[in-house]
């Protein structure tokens, strides 16, 4: 029997992506899609949906238990920038949501669980170029500590109680199709949108500064076949480093002249700039191509490309 999934925080930049994918590949109805809003219409109307607060364990127990849920892709957080306006909101959500997801796993209730992390778990004293797998991490956003803290629950809950739970940390995500809400590498989706229609555009960060990033088509495939590897392969189970590309924003704009000349940036940076500083340049990400063969396909004169031509023909 096809397996059924649930997908909270489905109506977000990454949710509303990997639902849709998810539906192409186990049938609309094998996919319930739930966030605390509704998403644009192709998610609404594609399958089944289902309204609930991820910090409120009943509801997300209901919509398990009725669905008969077998795996659980945990999308719904609050990013860095937003996180640092609202703290005590951001640590509340992110730790809440994941704790009701983890006990589900530990109580049998679900079979398998994906939970993302995210590059904000290294801070200023990791080390910046091709930081590895495993290595200090002292994140000094609240975002970050979250995710780190998630990262040693999720290993606790494997470790102790077998739950089946996978995570990749993200570097910050490129998609034409969803904007982002509240991260600090938003720029580098918000760049195309801008120079499509004002030919310009005013950079939160300071020209220099290089952060890992991906484009979404890969990093849903990664989501995809990190929970369909198989469990003896995956021997990270607090999360996994995840590269696709890097770059800093005069380099994407470069990129994004060859294709549109007339493009011009200038730079403001603002409170995000710290936040940026404190993560690393550029990701190691042996172990993932080695335990579950992980491989990316987007550099960013291909993402460039794409982007630009998706959102032109939009
Ligand atoms: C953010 O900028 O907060 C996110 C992330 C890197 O996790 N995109």
């Amino acid at each position: 029997m096809a397996k059924k999934v649930l997908v909270i925080g489905a109506c977000g930049q990454i949710g509303t992506e990997l639902t849709m994918r998810l539906r192409e590949m186990y049938g609309a109805e094998q996919v319930i899609a739930s966030d605390i809003r509704e998403g644009n219409d192709q998610l609404m109307q594609s399958g089944p949906f289902e309204q609930l607060d991820a910090m409120n364990k009943e509801q997300v127990e209901d919509v398990c238990l009725h669905y008969e849920i077998d795996e659980v892709f945990l999308m719904a957080a609050m990013l860095s920038a937003t996180g640092e306006k609202f703290p005590k909101k951001a640590w509340n959500l992110n730790m809440d949501s994941l704790m009701n997801v983890l006990d589900l796993g530990r109580e049998g209730k679900v079979e398998k669980i994906f939970w993302p992390s995210s590059i904000a778990v290294f801070g200023p004293t990791t080390p910046k170029e091709n930081t590895p797998q495993h290595t200090i991490m002292e994140p000094t956003t609240v975002y970050g500590i979250s995710k780190q803290t998630g990262e040693r629950w999720c290993e606790y809950y494997h470790n102790k109680y077998g739950v089946d739970v996978r995570s990749i940390r993200y570097p910050g995500l490129i998609s034409w199709k969803t904007q982002p809400g509240g991260g600090t590498t938003d720029y580098a989706v918000d760049i195309f949108h801008q120079a499509i229609s004002k030919g310009s555009y005013e950079c939160f960060l300071k020209p220099d500064t290089a952060l890992p990033m991906m484009y979404m088509e890969d990093a849903i495939r990664a989501t995809v076949e990190i929970m369909n590897a198989d469990p003896t392969s995956i021997k990270e189970r607090s999360s996994y480093n995840l590269s696709g590309m890097s770059f800093t924003p005069e380099e994407i704009a470069q990129e994004i002249k060859k294709n549109l000349p007339e493009f011009s940036i200038s730079y403001r940076p603002d409170f995000r700039q710290e936040i940026a500083d404190s993560w690393p340049g550029s990701i190691d990400d042996q172990q993932a191509r080695k335990d579950w063969n992980w491989e990316h396909k987007y550099a960013l004169d291909s993402m460039v490309q794409e982007m630009l031509q998706q959102l032109k023909t939009d």
